[in-house]
């Protein structure tokens, strides 16, 4: 198993989901080798290297990201997974099969890109189990979940996806050098649950895990994170969960669990929605231990949630804005700069709640137009304005910007309007300089999370350009 990712901003991630697929490997009886190219000087040195030493029969690669989305600054990561490509099929001819969340967005053009055969759509335990068991190679292309580059245009995911009580556990301290990313981010990743029953227009989470919530068993989540903490000696962990307050009941039998076993660690969230959050959710969240959460209306302005599809409203925005102005809980608030709709109007709207709303124990984070993605109704609405053409593949991405808007009169609408310095732009966390300050901090022992020094970090970047 190859983790190809090297990105580091705006944080290392753990390779959770390769961990979780080599395990469910080791478990059917395959002797596996874990390469994390994470953090490695010269990775094509050690794919060689491992080449030689392991020669495996087949090889497993997980392409997490396919670019930064950043329509600012855009980068895409898939020139590199494609040296490292070249190379495999230049030491060897093992079975390879490709997955990870990028590559279930755009299987087709990744396969063509890269010039392999195999691409997993969804969550690859039972897939790649049955794939590296096939007999031979036309059986591989016919498991479940396996799109083949030959085959018909589109395959979505596997029909039959794993239930919540069927999945293994990662068992991540296994596979990945978890220290390693914990001098970096003292906090590790866990997942409770998968799938996203939404339908916000732009985005692709349905694509990746499936579109009916599928939820673990809280009690097989806390033994996880028990035993993580024992093996790695972790003391915080991030659900990263398409949302993590759905479906309902889920998270308040999550936490009693937590709650129930005593487990002393602390929390976030990835992504919380603000559609039917509840003050007796804050207060249970505070008593398990979570810390902060990342919230992520987009916009605080009605016609543009509406726009989204995001399936609450802007007075649903405020409302769980009050409430967790209320709670201890640090929220880090997200907004998508430039969606349909989105006007001075719209944006004087998010200027005005991230004046009102975000707190001093909060900060925003900003992201100026939004990748376009195929099979999505954004994607529909741009070809429809004539902003994409309909032979544009969309592997290098491509951005859905309001045409009543341009990316630099919002920055000049958002720089005049906030009065305060704790909005972060995509833009900034790319900045080499935060990954040094984030190790600083982690050996200090600064209290997590690490957006909350955003101020800090700004005033820090702005003397480093005098
Ligand atoms: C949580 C999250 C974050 C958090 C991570 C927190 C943390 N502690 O890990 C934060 C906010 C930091 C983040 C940052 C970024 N993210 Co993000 N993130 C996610 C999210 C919501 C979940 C990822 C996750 O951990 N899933 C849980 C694991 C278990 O699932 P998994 O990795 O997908 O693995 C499963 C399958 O993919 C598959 N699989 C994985 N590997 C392999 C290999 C093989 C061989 C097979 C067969 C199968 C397989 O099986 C696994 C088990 O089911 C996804 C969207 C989503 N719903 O997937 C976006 C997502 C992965 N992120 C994305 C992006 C772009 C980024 C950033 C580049 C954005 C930026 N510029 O800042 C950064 C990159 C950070 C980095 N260093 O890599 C994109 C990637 C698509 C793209 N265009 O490239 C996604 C898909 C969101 C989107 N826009 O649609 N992210």
């Amino acid at each position: 198993m190859i983790s190809t990712n090297r990105e580091t901003a705006p944080q290392p991630t753990v390779p959770l989901g390769a961990a979780w697929v080599a395990e469910a490997l080791r478990l059917a009886g395959f002797h596996v080798k874990f390469l994390d190219l994470c953090f490695l000087p010269d990775p094509l040195r050690a794919v060689e290297d491992t080449l030689a030493s392991f020669a495996p029969g087949g090889i497993a690669l997980s392409v997490r990201n396919l670019d930064n989305c950043n329509l600012l600054d855009p980068r895409s990561y898939l020139p590199e997974v494609r040296d490292v490509v070249r190379l495999i099929k230049a030491r060897c001819d093992a079975r390879i099969l490709i997955g990870g969340a990028g590559v279930s967005i755009l299987p087709h053009q990744v396969l063509e890109y890269l010039d392999l055969d195999y691409a997993v759509v969804g969550e690859g335990e039972r897939a790649a189990v049955e794939f590296f068991s096939a007999p031979d190679a036309d059986a591989a292309g016919e498991v479940a979940g396996v799109v083949p580059r030959k085959g018909a245009q589109r395959q979505l995911g596997d029909p039959a996806p794993i239930a919540g009580e069927g999945l293994v556990t990662p068992r991540l301290h296994g596979w990945v050098d978890a220290k390693r990313y914990l001098t970096r981010e003292p906090v590790l990743p866990v997942q409770g649950k998968r799938g996203c029953a939404r339908h916000c227009l732009y985005c692709t989470y349905r694509m990746i895990e499936g579109s009916t919530w599928r939820v673990r068993d809280p009690a097989a989540v806390a033994d996880e994170i028990v035993e993580t903490m024992r093996h790695t000696g972790a003391r915080e962990f991030e659900f990263v969960d398409s949302v993590f307050n759905e479906p309902e009941g889920y998270l308040e039998l999550l936490l009693e669990e937590v709650l129930r076993r005593e487990v002393k660690a602390r929390f976030c969230a990835s992504s919380l929605s603000p559609k039917g959050l509840t003050a007796a959710q804050l207060r249970l969240m505070e008593r398990a231990g979570m810390t902060s959460l990342v919230i992520t209306p987009e916009s605080a302005a009605g016609a543009t949630l509406a726009a989204l599809q995001k399936g609450f409203d802007e007075d649903e925005v405020n409302r769980a804005a009050e409430l967790l102005g209320r709670s201890r809980l640090r929220a880090l608030w997200c907004f998508l700069v430039g969606a349909p709709e989105e006007d001075e109007e719209t944006l004087g709207r998010t200027v005005a709640f991230l004046n009102r709303h975000v707190g001093s124990k909060d900060a925003a984070f900003i992201t100026t137009g939004i990748r376009i993605y195929p099979g999505t109704g954004l994607h529909r609405l741009a070809l429809r304005e004539g902003r994409v053409q309909a032979d544009d593949d969309l592997l290098m991405p491509s951005f859905y910007f309001s045409p009543k808007l341009t990316p630099e009169r919002a920055r000049v609408l958002l720089e005049s309007g906030v009065r305060h310095g704790r909005c972060i732009h995509l833009t900034d966390t790319q900045a080499p300089v935060l990954g040094t300050l984030r190790r600083i901090g982690t050996a200090l022992g600064l209290p997590t999370p690490f957006w909350r020094y955003a101020g800090y970090a700004q005033r820090a970047l702005r003397w480093g350009r005098v």
